[in-house]
């Protein structure tokens, strides 16, 4: 049985791999300027026309795009297409401004579907499997990213949408689930909610794979997840600008995401100077999309943090590889004057067996500083009421924590259950300082 979906370009010499990205890249360059004013504009501010655009190293003569601009541009001031050819539309959440909002082409679906299938067969998916949806369904491209993978590969979906936990457990177990599709935290209250209910998922259970993303995931909660349902957990990444779900993803050799190079060009910039990096130094993920028809995107700067992972992949795919998203730019803590990303946090956290992997970093105003407290629950068998016990393990995790991230963080540990379980992407960060 292959390990592929699409062999043919999934295992494509790079040489013929870069040829294709050169012509769809021209391409799209003399598409976006012809079609969208926004562009147009852009390139000649910047002075380059499309005819500039020669080979794979011009792009960088391109102006970058930001979420901002995708805001100004709200509705549909950035499709391509006519409303003729639009059959779809997502958008991410306004919580800061205008929603993005991005539309598709029946190509763009097709497309899409293709590059989430893609991983739905290097996760072991056949046309026999089973394929459980817990991504949300709606505006949010996880439930139908996940749901048109799964079609398209020809397995058996079942279209869950997030929520109902005890519901998904039960048809997990019924249904003969091969594939759980959902964010790495709502996988983990599955799993615990199955173990509550009395089953042993590892064993009961017949799933084997689980293709998580949509937030950050620590080694360690990836480890509790594939220990307590007995699967591989492969981390897919995207964002519903660029596509969706789908735009890079592990294989099984969970050795970094491959980037579905057909249809993006991936580049990691410093975030301040805006340089492209050599390869292997973090950096801000930039995406150019290659085949999209309806909102194409240049240069897009995502405030994802990643490296470019040097070096070929065992599993023969000739896509090049970023390594897992440790956090968003604007998701970074400063925390007297060090920089922490939560996922640091959760790596620490999740060494402690006495503790959960849910945990909330609360930010308050005391005077004119930002103070910083993390929460942590103890797992229920734990003895929550030996005060002396609990203050020493207080004490533990915050020393752990101090000598991995070099700064001292507050910590509080609460009773089992009493941090709020995510459905979706889980909310880490709860702030409360006053606005000046
Ligand atoms: O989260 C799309 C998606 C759905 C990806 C399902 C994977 C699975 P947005 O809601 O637009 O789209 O949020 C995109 O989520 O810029 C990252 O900050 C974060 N993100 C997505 N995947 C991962 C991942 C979807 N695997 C934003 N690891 C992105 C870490 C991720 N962060």
């Amino acid at each position: 049985m292959s390990s592929y979906y699409q062999p043919e370009i999934e295992t494509m010499p790079r040489d013929g791999l870069q040829a294709l990205q050169l012509e769809r890249l021209k391409a799209l360059v003399a598409y976006v300027y012809e079609r969208i004013p926004f562009y147009r504009e852009a390139f000649d501010a910047a002075g380059v026309k499309p005819s500039d655009i020669n080979a794979l190293d011009d792009l960088s003569k391109l102006p970058f795009t930001a979420k901002q601009d995708l805001r100004d541009a709200y509705p549909f001031k950035m499709f391509a297409v006519g409303r003729d050819d639009v059959v779809r539309i997502h958008a991410s959440s306004g919580t800061t401004g205008n929603a993005t909002v991005v539309g598709y082409t029946q190509n763009d679906l097709k497309n899409w579907g293709d590059c989430f299938g893609r991983f739905l067969v290097a996760a072991g998916a056949t046309t026999e499997s089973v394929v459980q949806v817990a991504y949300g369904y709606g505006l949010f491209t996880g439930g139908l990213g996940a749901h048109q993978g799964a079609e398209a590969v020809g397995c058996t979906v079942v279209p869950m949408s997030s929520g109902n936990t005890k519901r998904q457990v039960q048809f997990m177990k019924d249904f003969d689930t091969d594939i759980l599709c959902c964010t790495p935290s709502y996988a983990l209250l599955i799993a615990d909610t199955a173990l509550e209910e009395g089953f042993t998922p590892a064993t009961d259970f017949k799933i084997s794979a689980a293709v998580l993303g949509a937030e950050p995931c620590s080694e360690g909660m990836r480890q509790e997840i594939q220990t307590k349902l007995g699967l591989k957990m492969l981390d897919i990444y995207g964002l519903s600008e660029v596509m969706g779900p789908g735009v890079a993803c592990e294989c099984g050799c969970q050795k970094g995401l491959h980037v579905c190079e057909d249809h993006f060009i991936v580049e990691i910039v410093d975030p301040d100077t805006l340089e492209p990096v050599p390869d292997g130094t973090w950096g801000e993920a930039v995406f150019t999309t290659l085949t999209k028809e309806c909102s194409p995107l240049i240069r897009y700067r995502t405030r994802d943090i990643t490296r470019i992972i040097e070096g070929t992949c065992e599993c023969g795919r000739s896509f090049r590889r970023i390594d897992r998203i440790t956090g968003r730019t604007d998701d970074m803590l400063i925390i007297r004057g060090v920089n922490v990303f939560p996922s640091q946090i959760e790596e620490v956290i999740t060494k402690f067996d006495e503790i959960t992997a849910q945990y909330q970093i609360v930010l308050s105003s005391k005077g004119p500083l930002d103070h910083v407290e993390l929460l942590v629950e103890t797992v229920p068998e734990y003895p929550f009421d030996e005060v002396r016990r609990l203050e020493a393990l207080r004490k533990r995790l915050a020393a752990e924590l101090k000598s991995n991230l070099q700064v001292s963080i507050e910590v509080r540990i609460v009773e089992p259950k009493t941090i709020v379980r995510s459905e979706g992407k889980a909310k880490r960060i709860l702030d409360l300082r006053e606005r000046g």
